[in-house]
């Protein structure tokens, strides 16, 4: 088949989980035709399946705001009808689910028929989607996607109570993650460099917006410090990082705590980790969670959204009140302090992450693209 992905090509969950999903399919044999306006970071080396089409948006100087969903459109026409694409595919409703609306309009007048599928990643409804500077656009084109997606049971919930969306149907299709990718052994010279005396290493990584609590990460890490040697080591950026980094040059753990800013090998990382913290007021799934868990890492998260669909109450981790950063800490310990608990909850971390495994989830998505295409095809 032919597919066209939109998607965000940032760090962000979604455009990395629809970076993954194309070069999944792309080693199945099918053409994949990313639409982004940068190459997606996850992209990685050169694939012959896989192609990269920039939308280009001009300025000029009447534009404050830059015209970049009308551009979107115009690049999904082209790409559309000149690479005879079978199924479009938009990650993050927002713009790109009524962008995609736009095309199919364009295109039905020249009788060119491209079915839509819309995922809902998260934010998408809970967050941004829901403000009503937007809904009335993200319902509207939510109801017109031939096939609406969501990565959790949770966030088709929440979109259901957010939207009015009568009877359309949404599919749970989870979000996977590639275990033999993952699954590596550390890298010792990088442990060594991060954990000289053989401590504890605790990760997180997120977009440290206000939703990830970077703050309650820091703020566990403390507890867990003062119990058990460990380090930890903050991946990403985003709009709390200057504060949060600056607080912690004033601590006294400020030795223990590195800040190592947006990292593209998280593949290297994840398995140096010894604990994965993961306290959100909000995850609609929590892919950077599942990554960690196919690391054989074990989580401490808080049981919001879909992470209780994810993650294992006292077996590959333990979820606690979003903001009990005492609990959270007490989990981490009775992890983290003996060796035998600590060895199963990673075996465990493990099994679960490979019942999300790529092989499980990627046919799901191909079923569906399958169902939209005319018969015989
Ligand atoms: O986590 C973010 O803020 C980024 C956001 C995105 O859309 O890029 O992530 C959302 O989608 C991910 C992939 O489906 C999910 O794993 C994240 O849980 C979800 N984030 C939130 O719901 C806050």
């Amino acid at each position: 088949m032919n597919i066209a992905i939109v998607c965000y090509p940032t760090f962000g969950g979604s455009g990395v989980l629809a970076t993954e999903l194309g070069k999944a399919l792309a080693d199945k044999g099918h053409n994949i035709h990313f639409i982004t306006y940068q190459q997606p970071v996850r992209l990685g080396g050169f694939h012959a399946n896989i192609f990269y089409h920039e939308v280009r948006v001009p300025t000029y100087p009447l534009f404050d705001f830059p015209p970049y969903e009308t551009a979107l459109a115009s690049t999904m026409v082209d790409v559309v009808k000149n690479q005879h694409i079978d199924v479009l595919h938009v990650h993050y409703a927002i713009p790109h689910a009524a962008a995609a609306y736009m095309a199919k309009q364009i295109l039905a007048k020249e009788n060119i028929k491209v079915p839509v599928i819309t995922t809902l990643h998260g934010t998408d409804i809970t967050l941004v989607g829901k403000d009503k500077t937007y809904s009335p656009v993200v319902t509207f084109s939510m109801e017109e996607s031939d096939i609406l997606t969501a990565v959790s049971e949770n966030l088709k919930q929440e979109t259901y109570n957010n939207f009015e969306l009568a009877h359309k149907p949404i599919e749970v299709i989870y979000n996977f993650v590639d275990i033999k990718r993952f699954h590596r052994k550390p890298i010792e010279a990088f442990k060594k460099a991060m954990a000289p005396n053989g401590e504890r290493i605790i990760v997180h990584a997120s977009n440290f917006r206000k939703v990830k609590r970077v703050g309650d990460v820091i703020e566990v890490f403390k507890l867990i410090a003062k119990q058990i040697p460990a380090k930890l080591l903050l991946i990403g950026d985003g709009p709390e990082r200057p504060e949060l980094e600056s607080a912690t040059r004033e601590c006294f753990l400020k030795d223990d705590i590195k800040f190592l800013g947006k990292q593209e090998q998280m593949e290297d990382l994840l398995p140096i980790a010894d604990l994965f913290l993961l306290p959100s007021e909000y995850e609609s799934f929590g892919l950077a969670a599942l990554e960690a868990m196919a690391a054989e890492v074990p989580v401490i998260a808080s049981n919001a959204g879909g992470l209780p669909e994810i993650i294992i109450d006292g077996n590959c981790g333990y979820m606690s009140n979003v903001g009990d950063v005492e609990d959270m800490a007490a989990n981490a310990i009775k992890i983290l302090k003996e060796d035998t608990v600590y060895a199963t909850f990673k075996a465990n971390a493990l099994k679960q992450a490979q019942r999300f495994g790529i092989e499980n989830i990627v046919p799901q998505y191909e079923a569906l693209y399958k169902s939209l295409l005319p018969l015989g095809k």
